[in-house]
């Protein structure tokens, strides 16, 4: 059929006018924020997603991992992923459990034997019970990081039963969990951002903090307490995240590119991660760190007991299921 000129005409200026209100695609940098250093297993994967950016958009945008915190504190990070002030971050649970208070689950001491079973639940139902909350919350969940276990520290001696808690000053994050956790065990809970524990030892602030081994190594923190003890008090993981807005300026086939990218990523930094923690004991031996193992967990379990109560009595539904497949993973043990 031929199109008449004088209908064509109409038709044309339409189309075109369509072409120019559709905003081009503005090349931009994406933000990534994490808490430490180049180099760590942490920000070796998120550079991994980092460059999955660029090669899913074919260059039309890149993206840049903010190592150390630069980009504020831990705290804040689940807000300003949501307000779009940064796009993309791997973040403890640190104030999660405000937003999303089924994730206070996974921030309990004691819940998990090793990352290898957390992984086992995390990368099934868990994790997507989890993931879904999380997008309530503003950020879709790329890959679960490993936090690794985390045991206690202190400059002079080891803390390897509840006797030698008594009245010590420990640093803990700011989450509630653990701060009542340190109390609970007798200790006075110091509650300091990752940063400004070094100087907190140094001063005599505090005596000694709990961490895993590869953050206990890259902070030097090893070199101001030196006695290190292998409590395994709480086994978490970490999460890369994108915040929603972020997300939405990707196309839908984009977004599946970098679901895919972001667990590769994740598998690619366990791997790293269970490499450096095997390496760092032998390192860290070398420099003189004293290492001890725990003499008896039941007494510190027992005095931790009442913390779990709130969660027996929780009366949010996702939190009573994400306790309730924890329970059954370990009853399938
Ligand atoms: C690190 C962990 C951070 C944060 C930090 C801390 O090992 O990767 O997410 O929890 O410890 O103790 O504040």
């Amino acid at each position: 059929m031929r199109i008449r000129p004088r209908r064509a005409v109409p038709w044309l200026l339409a189309a075109a006018a369509l072409l120019q209100a559709a905003p081009p695609v503005q090349a931009r940098e994406f933000k990534g924020w994490s808490v430490h250093a180049d180099g760590y297993p942490v920000n070796q994967g998120m550079q991994r997603f980092a460059a999955a950016v660029a090669a899913v958009t074919k260059g039309a945008h890149t993206a840049r991992v903010y190592p150390d915190s630069e980009l504020g504190p831990q705290g804040q990070v689940l807000d300003k992923l949501a307000s779009g002030e940064i796009d993309f971050a791997v973040t403890g649970l640190v104030g999660y459990g405000e937003k999303v208070p089924a994730l206070r689950v996974l921030g309990m001491p004691y819940m998990f034997h090793d990352s290898a079973r957390m992984f086992a639940l995390l990368d099934g139902p868990l994790g997507e019970l989890l993931a879904g909350e999380l997008e309530k919350a503003g950020v879709i969940l790329l890959g679960w990081y490993d936090g690794g276990t985390r045991n206690f520290y202190h400059r002079s001696r080891p803390l390897d039963s509840v006797h030698e808690f008594k009245d010590v000053k420990l640093r803990v994050g700011t989450t509630r969990t653990h701060i009542d956790m340190v109390e609970r065990m007798g200790a006075h809970a110091v509650p300091l951002p990752f940063k400004d524990v070094y100087r907190a030892l140094e001063e005599g602030r505090v005596d000694g903090a709990e961490n895993n081994l590869p953050s206990y190594e890259s902070t030097g923190h090893y070199k101001l307490a030196p006695h290190y003890t292998f409590t395994r008090h709480l086994v978490t993981p970490e999460m890369l995240v994108i915040g929603k807005k972020a997300w939405n300026e990707f196309t839908k086939e984009q977004q599946q590119a970098l679901l895919l990218a972001g667990r590769q990523s994740a598998l690619h930094m366990r791997e790293e991660w269970n490499r450096r923690v095997r390496e760092t004991q032998a390192r860290l031996e070398k420099e003189g760190v004293k290492f001890y193992d725990c003499k008896d967990y039941g007494p510190m379990v027992r005095r931790l007991k009442s913390l779990y109560e709130p969660l027996w009595s929780a009366k949010d539904s996702v939190s009573v299921q994400a306790l309730s497949l924890i329970l059954a993973g370990m009853a399938q043990r």
